[in-house]
């Protein structure tokens, strides 16, 4: 088995997932002003400390996507932040992208920048420990979008960046993430998201990617959040699991779901019944940064020196995700 599934499979073994922790600092700090507390360097270290160093690291989170900021910071007991992840048992990522900037020639979406000097930081972030690394590709839905070219761009960007990424012997996360925002029906946002995510696959093989050394990381199928037709949260899983099974390779060892604006309850019970209808051999995992950080962060900005306090609310987010990776969740642990 090569190192890279090796990798892979660490992070997602016994129900595991990923903590999304890669806000770049123009995110964070409105994260941080939305609860009124003061985005500075020591600030976002101290929550993301608090949580690093939780007791769910050990059991629930098998990896940690950092910002840059992040993975050359040291805690408050002078310990580097990757070497405080792998201590607790999980596993340091890094975030790669340089962001999504306007896309020339379609200016209404989006492109994603970075591979320009990657080779080179990569090679610093693997000397700081990172093991696996996120680039992420965003698409808006409406009746011209996404467009050809935004398609053919970012999963060429992806693939290079994955290609790469494996060069260097870490483990590319490949987000395609298909935006919520919007009146689509959920099945403008299947057709759309099948089209997305295979063409990436068709770049990522034409890059020669090891498809069992990444993870993908997508969305749901969700109606966009301005349209007027719900589904339910059980067609939601049908759709998502009928997407992926037509559009994923089956090499692919493990897909990590973003949460991508759901409630933190909503982002567990999707995943609970994608894995109780999941008939494939993926594992389906989750990869939140909203749907596991949000209410830790209201606890903490009301005391951020209350850090067990903060701990709780944070690691019973990562327990019921873990719990729904079994599809062993139910809204009555939720009390
Ligand atoms: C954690 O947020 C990441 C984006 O940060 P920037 O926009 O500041 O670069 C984001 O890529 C995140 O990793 C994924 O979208 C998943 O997060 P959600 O909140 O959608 O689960």
């Amino acid at each position: 088995m090569s190192e890279l599934h090796n990798i892979v499979l660490k992070i997602l073994e016994k129900g595991k997932g990923i903590l999304a922790a890669d806000e770049s600092t123009g995110t964070m700090t409105k994260r941080l002003n939305n609860v009124n507390v003061p985005s500075t360097p020591e600030n976002r270290l101290l929550f993301r400390e608090t949580l690093f160093s939780a007791s769910s690291m050990s059991e629930c989170i098998g990896g940690v996507i950092l910002y840059d900021e992040t993975i050359k910071q040291e805690t408050s007991k002078k310990i580097k932040i990757p070497e405080l992840i792998s201590k607790m048992g999980s596993t340091p990522g890094i975030k790669v992208d340089t962001g999504a900037k306007v896309l020339a020639g379609s200016p209404d979406e989006k492109i994603t920048e970075g591979l320009d000097g990657l080779r080179e930081r990569l090679k610093e972030y693997y000397k700081l420990g990172a093991k696996f690394t996120k680039w992420r590709g965003v698409y808006t839905i409406t009746k011209n979008f996404p467009s050809k070219l935004s398609m053919r761009s970012n999963a060429h960007s992806l693939a290079r960046y994955a290609a790469l990424v494996q060069e260097c012997k870490m483990v590319p996360i490949v987000e395609p993430e298909v935006l919520m925002d919007g009146e689509h029906s959920a099945k403008e946002c299947y057709e759309k998201t099948s089209e997305v995510i295979k063409r990436c696959f068709d770049e990522l093989i034409l890059h020669k990617v090891d498809l069992k050394g990444i993870i993908l990381k997508p969305n749901m199928i969700l109606a966009g959040n301005k349209s007027k037709n719900t589904i339910s949260n059980e067609e939601v899983a049908k759709l998502t699991l009928k997407c992926l099974k037509n559009s994923v390779p089956s090499e692919v060892p493990g897909i990590a779901f973003l949460s991508g604006g759901q409630s933190e309850i909503e982002a567990t019970e999707n995943l609970n019944l994608i894995n109780k209808y999941n008939d494939t051999n993926f594992i389906m995992s989750y990869s939140y940064g909203r749907a596991l950080q949000q209410s830790a962060l209201k606890f903490w900005s009301k005391n951020i020196q209350d850090i067990k306090g903060t701990q709780k609310v944070f690691n019973h987010r990562a327990k019921m995700n873990t719990l729904a990776t079994q599809s062993k969740w139910s809204k009555d642990l939720e009390v």
